[in-house]
């Protein structure tokens, strides 16, 4: 795998100049973010499909461009390069700032390679992001002719498929797959493309675990599977691990552990979709002794800049036409709403619930 240079190298990119601006919540300009691209894919393509990491490090679950939330992450759990974060997928998609938030993400990745860890996401896809609102973030910010998106979307075919801490935690976005006995059959996959429907790399991002199951069922999420207690027990076994984090699915605490903690999700995107109500929590680890000291979920609320500008947003959006009452079922919650506009109008009108919580 190689990244073809269509860059002039000569120009100097300035990585802090990047960095003060994104903290701030200001757009890069296209030009910017394609150079940033290349860096990061000329950084990524020496990755292997898992990396090894050492404690202490943060886990994070899903963000899903809520930016100020993410913001608020740093505040909590520290700003870069002073704490190591695992990120565990699904930076874009509903929320209102998915170019903020992955643009921050990637310049940090640049900028302190060691500290900063991405996993793909099951929404880090050409396909999954044409629906659920980055595509038509990308358009509305940066104009309908603009390659932003393809920017994007070509970098994500670089990004990770999973993590190991202290060789004993397997962290990845989604979960198990029929497919995956041993990590060796992670690291010979070709991860250099599209998120495939299925297969080992699209159930190491779909697959969900099911206190109700022993082995594994077909999702219905339409992707990947469900698996059970004998799936996770083997797994851990075969491989010398003792905890699974992944995370994927809201959690109303921020977090949900199973199993006695053999698998873990961490959830990091408060008031999902700035109407969920939920927590949302960071996994700090401490050391790897394994103690239930050693280790914290760090539980957290939506930041009040989060809620501002889903209210500045609304209320702009209150201008225009809105039909009327829509309702949505999250996880089982049946949420009414007559604020429904914007991307989430777009978004909800394709999405069947199903789908609702990817
Ligand atoms: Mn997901």
């Amino acid at each position: 795998m190689t990244v073809e240079n269509s860059i002039d190298t000569a120009e100097v990119l300035d990585l802090d100049q990047c960095l003060e601006k994104l903290y701030n919540g200001q757009l890069l300009s296209e030009r910017v973010l394609e150079w940033i691209a290349f860096k990061a894919k000329e950084l990524m393509v020496n990755d292997g499909n898992i990396v090894h990491l050492q404690s202490p490090v943060t886990m994070v679950g899903d963000i899903h461009g809520q930016f100020y939330d993410l913001l608020e992450i740093f505040k909590i759990g520290g700003y870069p390069p002073n704490t190591n974060y695992l990120f565990l997928g699904d930076y874009v998609d509903r929320g209102y700032h998915s170019i903020e938030t992955i643009s921050l993400l990637i310049v940090l990745k640049l900028k302190y390679p060691t500290r900063i860890t991405l996993i793909r996401g099951n929404h880090e896809s050409r396909q999954i992001t044409t629906n659920y609102g980055f595509y038509t973030e990308c358009v509305t910010k940066y104009g309908n002719d603009s390659k932003v998106w393809s920017i994007f979307t070509d970098l994500f075919d670089f990004l990770v498929l999973s993590a190991i801490v202290d060789n004993t935690l397997f962290c990845v976005h989604g979960g198990l797959s029929p497919n995956v006995q041993t990590i060796d059959s992670i690291s010979v996959i070709d991860r250099f493309k599209e998120i495939p429907h299925d297969g080992p790399m699209a159930d190491l991002m779909w697959s969900d675990p099911d206190i109700e199951l022993l082995n594994f069922r077909i999702s219905s999420r339409g992707a990947g599977y469900q698996f059970g207690i004998n799936v996770v027990n083997k797994f851990l076994h075969i491989n010398g691990f003792e905890k699974i984090y992944r995370a994927h699915q809201l959690c109303n605490d921020g977090y949900q552990i199973f199993w006695k903690g053999k698998v873990n999700t961490v959830w990091s995107a408060p008031n999902y979709c700035y109407r969920c109500g939920n927590k949302a929590s960071i996994l700090e680890i401490y050391d790897d002794s394994g103690n239930p000291d050693s280790f914290r979920f760090n539980v957290f609320d939506a930041s009040p800049d989060s809620e501002k500008e889903f209210l500045r947003i609304e209320t702009a959006n209150m201008a225009g036409a809105i039909d009327g009452m829509d309702s949505l079922d999250i996880n089982g919650l049946n949420i009414e709403t007559n604020a429904n506009t914007g991307f989430e109008h777009r978004m909800s009108k394709k999405a069947p619930y199903v789908e609702y919580f990817m």
